[in-house]
């Protein structure tokens, strides 16, 4: 039975919204009502099916067309592609991974597709990909996130928890409102960035979070290079710290309070470990470097006298200590997070009311449901097991394809890259989010299959020998049920699916025809049976807790349903460890905060030692690579857009400046570099160069550039190796190293440039207009047409 209704409610990433076509044919979009702060995003969903973008039919490069195995894959992103048949696309999908799989075993099969995909539980793209390729026998994969990788690795050895879990052990608005005197945030708190929520949001509510907290009176501290990430209400003192410079503010925090006597002896005696390694360390008992405010103050630029008294403020009342995700990642991301929770344990508040740290400020809903999580799990695609062991930490995704063989380490595990013979890539768009896109295009040239499910062509999809069509969310049926979000909300199919596209599960079920193994990646289910049984199964664990939810029938046409009123508030495990520690203790080594980590140091690092501790960072303002290229490059989330989904929206493309991303600078830099706002400008370094539109503001600290990610990947000349990048990303430029020994985290916002005025002719944009495309009779022929 068809269910086409066109007009019907969709869930997404940034929120819920009605769909519905108007008598023109147009797509009109409106939020739910019960959203109270919805996010514009919405608007672009109004370009879903814009065939500029959209891939209609599967697509194979010419090259890999004739040649598969042998193919010149030097050549990718730069030859046209044949139109083929769904049947042939399909065979051709399964030969690669039968070729792979003989060629290198299935370790040659790199599978972790990172990526934030669509919202919808069946339909969720990394599970697709997942399922599907362990039923074939496994592949390599990827483990962290280009979110908080650093701080993955990091929180489990201080805190014994995820650092997910950790960003949700953090007091309510509500508590701050009753309890807390002071917040100091470290890289603000952006309601931009609230918009979004993985898997799905309910409604958005941040500015009511912030005006609770500005009408309260508490007293607010933003530090960080960029003023106005940071609700107005709150009037925020900014302290216009160097990008990277945070560790040595906490550090000379933590020497104030220590000299001072300030700090809470009682607290780092019971609940922590090490706190006095620590304190050597900032006394400079162990390196004769006392990590003092003077000495704060070189490294960042914030004023000692400034660094003394939010010390001595800090100590006297209720305190928060709130960091961004941003802020881990940069080289050394790793001290960020462990030296902002030394700080939070060192003043003594945490587990109390409105107290303690605050990790990942100003991303979704971290910060606003801490303690309504849902009680039950909602039903997700089983993925299997994965009969391959081999992992990467995700960021060293060029690593690998550069190096197989090559040794790395990782959490104090010494391991090998394998060698990579075919990419398959569902849900994510590399060729936005990876840093020094250059490096990763060479590198990519190493595999001798590349696979590619897209909505769009993306410069991911450019670069692929296989290009499989897939549709949108509002093509399909399903239903989203985010973490954090406490929604629960049908996702009904309201437009026919775009040209010949066809969902990730059709098509992986028929690649698994092709190679034999449609039973078991099926297991005789269509879309419809599995969406039943994910649903029925979010039912019946919501049931075991107590709470009734309607059928599937009877869901699949009501509104979302807001389940935070069917369930209570929680205590916090950092609250039952101040209560109890012996009883309740964490589950770190020694059960406590580890100040000091004996494990860590056991894994001798050089970069990343037994305490958190400072480092010198590679690219930053203050070494001496600044006066060469001597701004520091913030490449930040967009507020139009969900990083590089719908940039050919309305919402990203009324942002742009000369149809060029927008890159903040502040008017001095400006003024001395003779830019004027909305010229376009070229930023650059050695590894590379990119245009963009400047917008003059005085909310970033001098030597700064901001710019957000996902501009999609447009090359001047794909054959030139440095090609200017001509439409505003970033990851022309950012530069591709791990965050440590440790983590191997993405470090994008670690970057220098330099920027100037771009006064030649100003170059077209390609990436809104299909790549060349073939049919295969011009092929067979061997026609000019497929030279
Ligand atoms: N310089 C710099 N780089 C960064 C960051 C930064 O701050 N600075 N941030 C990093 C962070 S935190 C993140 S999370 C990443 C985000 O990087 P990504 O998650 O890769 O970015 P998205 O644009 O969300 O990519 C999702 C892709 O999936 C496609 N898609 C959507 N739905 C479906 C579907 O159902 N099936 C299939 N097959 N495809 C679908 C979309 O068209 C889109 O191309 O970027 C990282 N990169
Ligand atoms: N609208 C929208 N919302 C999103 C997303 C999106 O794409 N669009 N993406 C989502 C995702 S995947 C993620 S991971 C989160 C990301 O959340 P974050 O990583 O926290 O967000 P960013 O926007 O990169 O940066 C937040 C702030 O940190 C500051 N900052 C950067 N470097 C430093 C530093 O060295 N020191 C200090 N003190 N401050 C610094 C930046 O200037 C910025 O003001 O956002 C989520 N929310
Ligand atoms: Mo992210």
């Amino acid at each position: 039975m068809s269910r086409l209704t066109h007009a019907g409610l969709t869930a997404t990433h940034w929120g819920n919204y009605y769909a519905r076509k108007d008598e023109n044919g147009n797509l009109r979009i409106l939020p739910v009502d019960v959203d109270d702060e919805p996010s514009a995003i919405g608007q672009s969903l109004a370009s879903i099916q814009d065939p500029r973008v959209r891939v209609a039919k599967p697509m194979v490069r010419l090259g890999y067309y004739k040649d598969r195995s042998r193919s010149d894959t030097t050549r990718r992103g730069k030859e046209p592609f044949v139109e083929v048949e769904w049947d042939e696309a399909l065979a051709i999908a399964a030969d690669a991974l039968k070729a792979a799989k003989e060629n290198g075993g299935n370790r040659g099969i790199y599978g972790g597709s990172y990526g934030w995909a669509s919202a919808g539980r069946f339909h969720h793209a990394q599970s697709q990909v997942h399922r599907f390729l362990r039923t074939f026998g496994g592949y390599t994969d990827s483990v962290d996130t280009y979110s908080i990788a650093a701080a993955e690795v990091i929180v489990p050895h201080v805190l014994g928890m995820n650092a997910f879990v950790a960003g949700l052990e953090s007091p309510t608005t509500q508590e701050v409102v009753e309890h807390c005197k002071r917040i100091v945030y470290f890289g603000g708190a952006s309601t931009r960035n609230m918009q979004a929520n993985p898997g799905g949001n309910g409604f958005h509510d941040a500015n009511w979070h912030f005006d609770s907290i500005a009408r309260a009176g508490i007293d607010v501290v933003n530090i960080s290079p960029i003023r106005d990430d940071m609700r107005g209400t709150l009037k925020a003192r900014w302290l216009p710290c160097r990008p990277n410079s945070d560790v040595a503010i906490m550090l000379g925090l933590l020497h104030t309070l220590i000299q001072d006597d300030l700090y809470d002896k009682d607290f780092v005696e019971r609940y922590c470990v090490g706190f006095d390694k620590l304190a050597d360390y900032v006394m400079g008992s162990l390196d004769g470097v006392p990590k003092d405010a003077a000495w704060a103050a070189g490294k960042s630029e914030i004023d000692a006298g400034e660094i003394k008294k939010l010390a001595r403020l800090l100590s006297t009342e209720r305190s928060l200590i709130a960091v961004s995700f941003a802020i881990q990642r940069a080289e050394h991301g790793e001290q960020t997070y462990w030296a902002a929770i030394a700080l939070a344990a060192a003043l003594g508040h945490m587990g109390l009311p409105g107290g303690g740290f605050l990790l990942g400020a100003g991303v979704g809903k971290m910060n606003t449901m801490q303690r309504r999580i849902l009680p039950f799990s909602v039903g997700a695609l089983p993925q299997g097991q994965n009969p391959v062991r081999d992992y990467i930490p995700l960021a060293r995704v060029t690593e690998m394809l550069e190096r197989p063989g090559g040794a790395f380490t990782y959490n104090g595990h010494n391991l090998l890259y394998p060698k990579i013979d075919l990419v398959y890539w569902v849900g994510g768009n590399p060729f936005h989010h990876h840093q020094d896109i250059n490096r990763l295009r060479k590198a990519w040239a190493n595999p001798k299959h590349v696979i590619v499910h897209e909505i769009a062509w993306t410069t991911t999809a450019r670069f692929a020998d296989i290009v499989l069509p897939c549709t949108a969310a509002l093509e399909r049926e399903d239903f989203a049920g985010g973490s954090l979000d406490n929604w629960l909300t049908p996702m009904q199919k309201v437009l026919e699916p775009y040209g010949e596209s066809r969902s990730d599960y059709d098509i992986f079920t028929g690649i698994a025809e092709k190679l034999g193994l449609r039973e078991e990646f099926t297991q005789g289910r269509s879309s419809d049976d599995w969406l039943h049984l994910l649903y029925d199964t979010t039912r019946t664990n919501a049931s075991e807790v107590g709470i009734e939810l309607p059928d599937f029938e009877t869901f699949r046409d009501g509104p979302p349903i807001d389940l935070r009123p069917l369930f209570t508030d929680r205590e916090l495990t950092i609250e039952r460890f101040r209560a109890h520690p012996h009883a309740h203790p964490l589950a770190t080594p020694s059960g406590k905060i580890e100040l000091f980590s004996q494990k860590i140091a056991d894994f001798g690092y050089a970069d990343c030692v037994g305490h958190p501790a400072w480092f010198e960072k590679k690219e930053w303002l203050g070494n001496p690579l600044s006066k060469q290229y001597p701004f520091h490059l913030l490449s930040n989330q967009p507020y139009t857009r969900l990083h590089s989904q719908l940039d050919n929206g309305i919402v990203s493309q009324n942002s742009k400046v000369k149809e060029r991303e927008p890159l903040r600078i502040n008017p001095q830099d400006a003024l001395a570099k003779g830019i004027k706002d909305g010229d376009l400008v070229r930023v650059f370094n050695s590894r590379g160069a990119f245009l963009a539109g400047a917008i003059l503001s005085d909310a970033l600290r001098p030597n700064v550039l901001q710019i957000a990610t996902g501009a999609w990947y447009d090359f001047l000349d794909v054959e030139d190796p440095l090609s200017l990048e001509v439409h505003g990303n970033p990851n022309a430029v950012t530069n591709d190293i791990g965050t440590s020994s440790l983590a191997q985290g993405p470090s994008a916002n670690s970057c220098l440039v330099d920027i100037e005025i771009y006064d030649k002719p100003r170059p077209p944009l390609n990436i809104f207009t299909p790549p060349k495309i073939i049919a295969k009779t011009d092929v067979d022929a061997g026609t000019a047409a497929a030279a």
